[in-house]
């Protein structure tokens, strides 16, 4: 078969000074980072939706870049051929996960699901075929419950019952490719679990919903083997006005409250975080915080616009800060999928493995320069000693529950005066990563 790229060579670590634009010049898979190979530190994954799918649709104008791959679109010939193209594509990377939506991999019957499902059977076939005797495997895979207009009022938080059994039956067979498969994961990303307007909405009942619809799908993964983690991938509003699980804390708090949090663990999104208010590297402490501590969608959004743009990431310091916490928390039990996708003008063939390979690098780097920073130890020191009076008498009380407020009150009064619980030496620190960021080895 002839190839999809034959513009791309097989992309090699070529170093920083390299100017091939089909290099790595960061990413070198067997270098090791802190103990581990940077290729264990970084599983990556391709997002069946952006690479094979999109096309450069938005509101204001139609598609810009041809994915059809010698195929017309919305055949299961040409869901073959995007199966051919994405094993090209990651072999041609070195990428070894791929994650994808129910249809993402076929087009949907628009009329009969056990059509939709046969379709499914058919082209995960061609995808163990293609994929046999090869590293390529399934990260995580989903169900795609926000598309179709029968979700319009959502799907596990729907009015409709029956809608509800149907987001039920895409869950199952979901369930049963993701063992298929042997994916590691299963991803909730509830795009229209929320509401526009409390005046029509039931949030208790909706909420109780998707709860039970999670249990549902958990217990019946279980039953058929599926052993890998359950995600939920927080996001706070688009396309609702609010989503159910905003962040990561409101999602962990609703996992805990429903007895899921076993099961489940967060799929943290850069640009989600963004437009929940916070930084990636928050939404990362939260999970490491909590044990929550799963899978990554690697992107970024724009700070000058207010959505979810899914850029691919190219900020040093960003993924710098989030390596950072990945790195301390042990490592994710998932990996780095890019849900990002190439903007609407980048649309040759070259430009989607430009993205991979700038996206790559940036994780790479910031790895890199993680790892510098625990080595470097001036700022992990500069905590410890931050918090060194809750090592003292007083404070290992009050953390073991071994006082009262009368005794602290009682305490406070022998002192008369706190001493200065000293600076926070916020720009010292923020100098300290530059230097590690910019100090040139
Ligand atoms: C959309 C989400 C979506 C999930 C998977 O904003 O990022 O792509 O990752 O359904
Ligand atoms: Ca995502
Ligand atoms: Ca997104």
């Amino acid at each position: 078969m002839s190839e999809f790229f034959p513009n791309v060579p097989k992309i090699q670590y070529e170093g920083r000074d390299s100017k091939n634009p089909f290099a790595f010049k960061y990413y070198d898979a067997d270098r090791v980072i802190l103990g581990r190979k940077m290729s264990e530190h970084l599983p990556f994954a391709m997002a069946w939706w952006h690479n094979l799918c999109a096309v450069g649709v938005d509101m204001f104008g139609s598609g810009t870049t041809d994915k059809t791959f010698g195929a017309e679109m919305g055949t299961v010939e040409h869901a073959k051929r995007k199966v051919d193209a994405a094993v090209e594509f990651m072999t041609k990377l070195g990428i070894e996960y791929y994650c994808f939506h129910d249809v993402d991999v076929v087009p949907e019957d628009p009329d009969d699901i056990n059509e939709t499902n046969r379709r499914l059977d058919e082209v995960t076939d061609y995808i163990l075929e293609k994929t046999k005797g090869t590293n390529i495997k399934c990260l995580w895979t989903t169900c795609n419950m926000f598309g179709n207009p029968r979700f319009m009022n959502g799907a596990g938080s729907t009015n409709s019952a029956d809608v509800y059994c149907f987001a039920a039956a895409q869950l199952k067979k979901a369930l049963d490719n993701a063992v298929k498969l042997g994916a590691k994961g299963y991803v909730f990303w509830g795009g229209r679990e929320g509401y526009e307007t409390l005046l029509n909405t039931n949030m208790a009942l909706e909420q109780e919903n998707v709860a039970n619809l999670f249990r549902m799908t958990r217990d019946y993964g279980r039953k058929i083997g599926f052993t890998g983690d359950f995600y939920v991938e927080p996001k706070p509003k688009e396309p609702m006005k609010h989503q159910y699980d905003f962040d990561a804390a409101t999602a962990i708090g609703f996992l805990r409250k429903y007895g899921l949090d076993k099961d489940f663990k967060m799929n943290i999104e850069a640009n989600h975080a963004t437009l929940a208010g916070h930084t990636l590297q928050h939404e990362l402490r939260v999970c490491a915080v909590e044990g929550m501590m799963g899978s990554v969608d690697a992107n970024m959004g724009d700070m000058l616009l207010g959505w979810d743009t899914d850029q691919f990431p190219t900020n040093v310091y960003d993924t710098t800060m989030a390596m950072y916490e990945i790195i301390k928390a042990g490592g994710l039990r998932g990996g780095f999928n890019f849900d990002s996708k190439t903007r609407r003008p980048s649309n040759t063939m070259e430009d989607m493995f430009y993205a991979y390979i700038a996206g790559m690098d940036t994780l790479a780097l910031g790895l890199i320069k993680a790892a510098e920073i625990i080595e470097d130890g001036r700022i992990d020191r500069f905590v410890a000693e931050r918090d060194a009076s809750w090592n003292t008498c007083i404070g290992e009380k009050i953390r073991k529950h071994e006082v009262t407020l009368a005794d602290c009150a009682e305490y406070a009064a022998r002192m008369k005066k706190p001493a200065d619980p000293g600076s926070g030496h916020q720009e010292y620190l923020e100098g300290i990563v530059n230097n590690v960021l910019f100090a040139s080895k």
